[in-house]
């Protein structure tokens, strides 16, 4: 009686912290594309890692500086990239999501001002555990490269 007494005292009781859990999702080199005075549209990109040992999911932003922020991604269709809204970023647990041009992206849709290089937008990500991350996002000069001389693509 005695000796199982103590073998239950010693057993180990994992505790489940209740933390704030968007805490666990950690946000590198967050930067949006640079655009002038007269362009409507923008988009923001980083790199989302989830340190949890939960899958995550980006599923919503805002930000003052534009009217609407939806998650899209790229997709070819009839043999062009297009861009496609989508419901949520997934971020599996112990990995990333990248966000990156010519990929997924968050679109800054009807901006209210220019977004001049060195300056910072305000950035608010939700998370589907209802979590909220508040982000200085940079703005950055982004050379579409080949892909999009045009500049109206992210
Ligand atoms: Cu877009």
């Amino acid at each position: 009686m005695f000796r199982s007494l103590q073998i239950l005292t010693s057993v180990m009781v994992s505790v489940l912290s209740a933390g704030p859990l968007a805490a666990e999702i950690q946000v590198t080199d967050p930067y949006a594309r640079a655009v002038p005075a007269g362009q409507r549209n923008s988009a923001a990109f980083m790199v989302l890692s989830n340190h949890s040992g939960e899958d995550r999911a980006l599923v919503a932003a805002e930000s003052p500086v534009a009217e609407t922020v939806e998650l899209h991604t790229h997709v070819m269709a009839d043999g062009m990239m297009q861009m496609r809204r989508i419901e949520r970023i997934d971020i599996p647990a112990g990995g990333t999501a990248t966000l990156a041009p010519g990929g997924l992206h968050i679109m800054l849709i009807g901006l209210g001002q220019p977004l001049d290089p060195g300056t910072d937008i305000d950035l608010e990500l939700r998370f589907d555990d209802g979590e909220t991350l508040d982000l200085e996002v940079p703005v950055r000069r982004i050379e579409m490269g080949q892909m999009h001389r045009s500049g109206t693509a992210h």
